[in-house]
């Protein structure tokens, strides 16, 4: 058996991740969410965690630092999945992306009069892809993070965001008005690392595969 090393990160990646980690006979030996350590150790000597930033998760699986990793559909779509393989959807961490704006605001007028559009979005490559296939003209400006306050101060008309259960959108008086994708997780491999160590990995990406929620 080759070593493992699997990337995830703290929060909802984790906890959704732990399910799957189970089903393939790994437990952590620390709990991430509460340790301060980035490398966890696990039960199976061979297999370890390591904690990263979830936009930093397919860096670390790219460049071979992890063998395996787990990410959201839209970390992979910015970072654009070179020497990635996205063998599994999780369907955990589950969302949707989505065009927001001000109650106030008029999209659809805006939209129909063809006016420029400026968006606030941390996903500026999904962003451009959605309203250039639309034929629609936008100003994007790069966020780091919450972006729901770009509308209310004047940065931004619109936000390109994630939305689950959609009351920060209400807490901060703003509404979805298009939905670009629906967004999972997914389990990311290093495609040199497939190869290599095939047999340590295909029995892992098995016991995912099974453990995936049905009916979904
Ligand atoms: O938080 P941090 O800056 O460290 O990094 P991160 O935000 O990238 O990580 P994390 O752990 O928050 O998110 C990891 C992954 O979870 C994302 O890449 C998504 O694939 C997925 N995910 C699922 C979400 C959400 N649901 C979600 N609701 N990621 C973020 N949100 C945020 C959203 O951006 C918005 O600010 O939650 C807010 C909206 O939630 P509702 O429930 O109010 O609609
Ligand atoms: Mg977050």
């Amino acid at each position: 058996m080759s070593d493992i090393t699997i990337a995830l990160s703290k929060g909802r990646i984790y906890e959704d991740t732990v399910p799957f980690l189970k089903a393939a006979g790994i437990v952590a030996q620390d709990d991430p969410d509460a340790s301060r350590k980035l490398i966890i150790a696990t039960n199976q000597p061979q297999v370890r965690l390591i904690m990263v930033r979830a936009t930093d998760v397919p860096t670390y699986v790219q460049y071979g630092a992890a063998d395996l990793g787990v990410a959201g559909k839209d970390v992979l779509l910015e970072h654009g999945g070179a020497g990635l393989y996205q063998p599994l959807d999780l369907k955990i961490a589950r969302c949707r992306m989505m065009v927001a704006v001000r109650n106030d605001f008029d999209y659809a007028a805006t939209v129909f009069q063809g006016a420029r559009l400026r968006v606030a979005t941390k996903y500026v490559k999904t962003a451009r892809d959605h309203f250039a296939a639309k034929g629609m003209h936008v100003d994007l400006i790069k966020l780091y993070g919450s972006m729901e306050l770009a509308p209310l101060v004047g940065l931004a008309d619109a936000i390109v965001d994630l939305v689950s259960t959609g009351s920060t959108l209400k807490a901060n008086q703003l509404q979805a008005v298009e939905e670009i994708m629906p967004i999972s997780a997914r389990l990311i491999v290093n495609q040199a690392a497939l190869k290599l160590k095939n047999n340590t990995i295909q029995p892992l990406l098995e016991a995912f595969s099974a453990a995936i929620p049905a009916n979904l």
